[in-house]
């Protein structure tokens, strides 16, 4: 009885400390660099944000960016915890933020090479970013006081992309990963390639901002008020050396040299080379993120396959690159979610982080959080996607109507004419370089589609209006039966929420057009990325497209509509639509109009298979 008694107490004295430490609030941090040695030799320029004033022991939290990791402060300066570049919630709780310059960026020695391969993991004897964020590790347990021993990764983006690559053979005291927005497969999704169909606009200026390191943003070649026509002034994309970069810039010769998924893709690809998490990593993705959309899913679902002991977590919410980090992200562009889903977001990071580097709280995750767009709502999910999901598949008619009936008949097709010297805009115009402060950039996946449907070719097929919500919770995909008058064609497709007429709850969405999720498929690459094939004129093929996995109630009162084009101008460069060998050495006599058939009978029909949930 008396030990019963005694373990009561000792339970509840440790509870309060726990109490204690996580009401605790750090007020102040202070400011320490280091160069750090790596096991080469090279020396990484690293900051340390150290909580002020405290006997505690903390661990540490790292970031590792190619984007310039010194902070505005002095050594020794006194910062208030509200400044510290972190979390806001993480840096009143206390940690050891530790921000490093890659290789060869900023203030770091070496040299830098854009989404660097797992090199060790087929030499033992080269360095990566794996290798590096273990030396970090290393020395940060060993050379700085007070830390508790522990430490975690996490980032947005390319900091997102070396917290993943950290998480392969890590450090053993690195307890925890979150790479949030991190690309997975440079061809097959994310910043440079979708389905093999380059991301001109986006990497053109990427390249140009990350590898011009002495030149400006202000020094773009280009106007920054509307850059369709500076894109398409340009012509064939041999252009770009030859006028522009000269042979200067090392991704965009890769980008040349490697028009196909060859070695060089595969082995930067992460759903090539990491196969288990290690240790528990935390995904976390926007459903309308411009850049890295495709990374965060496909990454958990790659790793899901082999995670027998649970470490494979998932956050997707409906956010643009890194929202989840802002202070308030109440909407994005004219779409509201009804409340400040970022600052759900970052409670969750606090109780992960805490839990896996602190030992605070009970550490029971939810497999999967995603947030439902339409009704507005986070839900919880013990598997992704939901096991009570059935697929049903939603056919495109002749008369542009979408149903979940089959057509009947063995004929029936709609054809548009595609002609690459006058593309259809991605988003509205002027359009804005990617990356200077007044542009759309960040939201141009929600954007309005009414300013496309009404082209020649652009194909609209729509159902009636929704009697009942719809709910569609998973991954979806669209098979398309296509044919061309040429020999090569790109094909978009969109998903679009098509809000009633008359709109009351807001009178300015009135028959707004939202992409729920869209895609592009370059079609040489329909039967392999490895091989691209030409078409033979007027044959259909069939085109399957993986359109991304989505949280969406289609509400009663809306409509679906699926939307089909060929060009998508200039975020992806211009298919000749004549088949060449490589896209980047086209002639402009190459650029051909030509005349594409969607077939919707049914011998060949079209149409996107749908995950759907009864609520
Ligand atoms: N989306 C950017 C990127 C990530 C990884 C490789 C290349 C580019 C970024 O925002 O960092």
């Amino acid at each position: 009885m008396k030990k019963n008694i005694f373990f009561i107490f000792l339970c509840f004295i440790q509870f309060s400390i726990l109490i204690a430490q996580d009401s605790k609030s750090i007020k102040l941090y202070t400011k320490d660099s280091y160069m750090i040695p790596m096991r080469d030799g090279i020396m990484l320029y690293t900051e340390i944000l150290k909580p002020v004033g405290n006997t505690e022991f903390f661990p540490f939290l790292l970031k590792r960016t190619p984007y310039g990791s010194e902070t505005p402060y002095e050594k020794g300066d006194s910062i208030k915890t509200e400044n510290v570049p972190a979390p806001n919630r993480l840096a009143e709780g206390g940690y050891f933020f530790v921000l490093q310059d890659l290789r060869g960026k900023s203030k770091s020695e070496g040299v830098f090479e854009i989404s660097k391969p797992l090199y060790h993991l087929k030499d033992s004897s080269k360095t990566d970013e794996s290798t590096d964020a273990y030396d970090t590790v290393d020395w940060l347990v060993k050379n700085i006081s007070n830390n508790n021993g522990k430490a975690g990764i996490y980032g947005v983006s390319y900091p997102g992309l070396t917290s993943l690559q950290a998480s392969v053979n890590p450090h053993p005291a690195l307890k925890t990963s979150s790479p949030q927005a991190s690309p997975a497969d440079m061809f097959l999704g994310d910043d440079f390639h979708h389905n093999g169909a380059f991301r001109l606009s986006y990497a053109f200026e990427y390249a140009y901002l990350v590898e011009n390191i002495k030149e400006s943003l202000s020094l773009y070649p280009f106007p920054q008020y509307d850059v369709f026509d500076w894109y398409l002034n340009l012509g064939s994309l041999s252009n770009v050396n030859e006028k522009y970069f000269k042979n200067k810039f090392p991704s965009w010769n890769d980008f040349v040299n490697h028009p196909n998924y060859d070695n060089y893709w595969k082995q930067q690809s992460s759903l090539k080379n990491i196969h288990a998490s290690e240790i528990p990593i935390l995904h976390v993705g926007g459903y309308f993120d411009p850049e890295d959309l495709m990374g965060p899913q496909v990454m958990y679902e790659h790793l899901e396959k082999k995670d027998a002991s649970n470490k494979n977590y998932m956050i997707l919410g409906p956010w643009n690159h890194g929202q989840w980090s802002d202070k308030n992200s109440n909407a994005l562009g004219k779409i509201q979610f009804g409340s400040n889903t970022s600052e759900w977001f970052q409670d969750f990071e606090k109780k992960w982080f805490d839990y896996w580097l602190k030992d605070i709280g009970d550490g029971k995750f939810n497999e999967v959080h995603s947030f439902q767009t339409g009704t507005n709502q986070w839900k919880s999910y013990d598997s992704w996607t939901p096991k009570n999901a059935k697929i049903k598949r939603l056919y495109t008619h002749t008369d542009n109507t979408v149903s979940f009936n089959k057509p009947t008949t063995e004929t029936g097709s709609v054809s548009y004419i595609s002609d690459p010297l006058k593309p259809i805009p991605y988003r509205k115009r002027p359009i804005e370089s990617t990356f200077t402060e007044d542009s759309n950039w960040s939201s141009w996946h929600v954007e309005d589609q009414r300013f496309v449907n009404s082209r020649p070719d652009v194909l609209n097929f729509k159902t009636e209006t929704l009697l009942e919500n719809i709910t569609v919770t998973g991954k979806i995909k669209a098979y398309i039966n296509a044919s061309t008058s040429a020999t090569d064609a790109d094909f978009i497709v969109k998903i679009i929420d098509v809000y009633p007429d008359f709109y009351e709850e807001d009178k300015t969405m009135s028959g707004y057009q939202l992409p729920v999720t869209m895609e592009v498929f370059r079609g040489r690459f329909r039967k392999s990325f490895e091989k691209p094939e030409p078409f033979t004129p007027n044959k259909p093929e069939e085109i399957i497209i993986d359109l991304h996995q989505i949280n969406h109630v289609f509400l009663k009162g809306h409509r679906i509509m699926i939307q089909i084009q060929s060009t998508w101008f200039p975020i992806i460069d211009r298919n000749p639509q004549k088949y060449v060998p490589n896209i980047f050495k086209a002639k402009d006599s190459d650029f051909i109009k030509a005349t594409h058939t969607i077939y919707c009978n049914s011998k060949y029909a079209t149409y996107i298979e749908l995950p759907i949930v009864e609520e």
